[in-house]
């Protein structure tokens, strides 16, 4: 009646219609204005900045061009699969991926009804948070898992919502550059890939002439912790003098395939000033080969630090090296070169066997430290880490260096053992393991191990190491545990996958469907997923997080390793860090 009167018969039928058909194009409803689940922005005064318009104050001399050229045919990556699939294996991987699927579906449709447009869906209370940005950060990371997993109506309806995102504006003091383009640009790049669908495009392409802006410093180095608003209202920038090396050097997959998708070379030659600096440097750090994890991009300076690690905050950097290479087809050699180097000093310097009561022989990646010229490691375990196996493996394959497969198999294991020792079934954040002297052969020490607790532990060193490991639910070769979360991380399952697809073996599908059923039994609500406090107990504590990274990267991986191998097969996409997969270049 109040349409009626409003707008008088004729448009009030046609808004009826329209309003129907917008109910039956998707089977899950977002909530109505003043609902309690609605998630409502903050009410600061929207601003529209127009990035492509706004000038640069320091632009370029000359645009470094995408190198031309035919790719080359890259090694194959992929297992050589059978095309014939043993019935009753077919069925249990059928039913394996149908529960994974089942899952995405539970945590997409209270996204929809609960959070939508919100960053992440509380996966508890119901409701959203927004600590991407307010750009519907869990929406746009799980649109190629809904194109992969064949849920294409929901990937079509959510289009015209990703059309009405306002990247002109953020409620936030500071943009985090780097996730927005992990998480927002490789999600719509990939979600374009595998579509076609140009409206998707045209968002990549409006994130894109944002996050130029944030390279917007006289030396081009660009701001990773970025004050969009200054940006937008033209004021001068600096990069900034203390910067994660993850955050400068993980730009290159995403601006680079922009490049390439829009033939405008300005986003490659915005990464390529950042890849000339690691690579003009890489000789000259405390560890040659590798950069610490604190660089400065005010100089820029990626040398003067003396903390090293392939784990949190320079992570991705390393892994996009041999990516790097796969996506330009193997016509810029300088990828190649960081990555042999980076990977011959972190095996060297970073990779320490861990003792295990089963004397496994498995590799963890630790963080380094030069103090007066020596390299001081710690043995640390971060679920971080873990995607450090699928790195090896992948640039193993790509380069045929065959033990860099060979190490790739070894961190992977370590996270399966890991996933296993924990009493949740579920790796910890962090922690601390027992550091073989030797990484050729180690034999399990009880004594050495309860000592070293007890050392770790300072506290309570008057206990006996029994109550001491009691005390601090220590599973048998974990010295320590500094962070007992699981926050629905994805880097296991990802090496996990790799390994799977690139050997073949079965026995990673077995150990995925272990680590999915030991997640989904502890983190699984009536909404989605939810972070856990203590994997350390048998029924651990949750928090009210589901990071969207769930859904675009842990339960993609889930279910690519039960689906066919042709599916998103590594010889034909390179994922990015956010697992979202971009297309191979290949010859002609
Ligand atoms: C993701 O956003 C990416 O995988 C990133 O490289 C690391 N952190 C999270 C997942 O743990």
């Amino acid at each position: 009646m109040a349409l009626l009167r409003r707008y008088g018969l004729y448009t009030a039928i046609a808004a009826f219609f329209l309003y129907m058909l917008y109910s039956l194009s998707s089977p899950y409803q977002p909530p109505a204005p003043g609902d309690k689940n609605r998630n409502e922005k903050p009410k600061k005064p929207v601003k529209n900045y127009d990035w492509k318009k706004l000038p640069v104050k320091n632009p370029v001399e000359s645009l470094i061009p995408l190198p031309t050229g035919e790719p080359k045919l890259l090694p194959k990556i992929q297992f050589e699969f059978d095309e014939k699939e043993d019935a009753t294996a077919k069925n249990i991987r059928l039913q394996r991926k149908g529960e994974v699927k089942k899952a995405f579906e539970k945590c997409w449709k209270n996204y929809r009804v609960k959070a939508w447009m919100a960053d992440e869906l509380k996966p508890i209370e119901g409701g959203g948070k927004d600590p991407f940005g307010g750009w519907a950060a869990t929406l746009i990371d799980s649109m190629d898992t809904l194109w992969i997993m064949g849920i294409k109506e929901e990937f079509n309806s959510a289009i015209k919502d990703i059309e009405n995102i306002n990247f002109g504006w953020s409620p936030l003091d500071k943009v985090n550059v780097f996730e927005t383009n992990i998480r927002h640009l490789g999600g719509l790049i990939a979600a374009y890939e595998l579509s076609g669908d140009k409206r998707l495009l045209e968002k990549a392409k409006e994130v894109g002439e944002m996050l130029y802006h944030a390279f917007d410093t006289p030396n081009r180095m660009p701001i990773t912790r970025w004050d969009l608003n200054a940006a937008g209202e033209g004021k001068s920038q600096v990069a900034d003098d203390t910067v994660l090396l993850a955050e400068i050097g993980s730009l290159s997959m995403e601006f680079t395939k922009l490049s390439k998708l829009t033939k405008d070379p300005k986003w490659y030659d915005a990464i390529t000033r950042v890849t000339q600096v690691l690579e003009k440097q890489q000789d000259q750090t405390k560890i040659p080969g590798m950069w610490p994890i604190v660089v400065n991009g005010k100089k820029p300076d990626f040398t003067s630090d003396s903390g090293f690690s392939l784990a949190a905050m320079a992570d991705s950097t390393y892994e996009y090296f041999a990516k790097m290479y796969a996506l330009m087809g193997g016509l810029d050699p300088v990828y190649e070169k960081l990555y042999s180097k980076s990977m011959t000093a972190a095996i060297k310097h970073t990779l320490y066997r861990p003792m295990t009561p089963d004397n496994a022989d498995i590799l963890m990646a630790g963080f380094a430290r030069v103090q007066d010229s020596e390299v001081k490691l710690d043995p640390e375990m971060q679920h971080l880490a873990c995607y450090a196996g699928g790195m090896f493996a992948l640039g193993g394959k790509l380069f045929d260096i065959t033990e860099h497969v060979k190490v790739g198999r070894k961190i992977t294991d370590a996270c399966v053992w890991a996933y296993k020792a924990s009493p949740a079934g579920i790796m910890p954040e962090v922690s601390h393991l027992y550091k073989c002297p030797s990484n050729l052969n180690c034999t399990w020490n009880e004594e050495a191990w309860k000592e070293q607790i007890k050392a770790r532990a300072g506290v309570g060193k008057e206990k006996a190491p029994e109550q001491n490991i009691a005390n601090l639910r220590l599973p048998e070769g974990f010295t320590s545990i500094e962070d007992r979360r699981y926050i629905l991380r994805p880097e296991a399952i990802e090496s996990v996958f790799i390994m799977y697809r690139i050997t073949g073996e079965q026995s990673w599908q077995a150990a995925a469907w272990d680590m999915f059923t030991a997640i989904q039994q502890s983190t699984s609500t009536d909404l989605g997923n939810a972070a856990l406090i203590d994997v350390s107990t048998k029924d651990p504590p949750k928090m009210d997080s589901m990071e969207s990274f769930w859904m675009a990267e842990t339960l993609k991986y889930f279910y690519l390793i039960f689906s066919e191998p042709s599916h998103i097969s590594l010889d034909d996409w390179v994922f990015n860090t956010e697992a979202h997969p971009f297309k191979v270049p290949k010859p002609s």
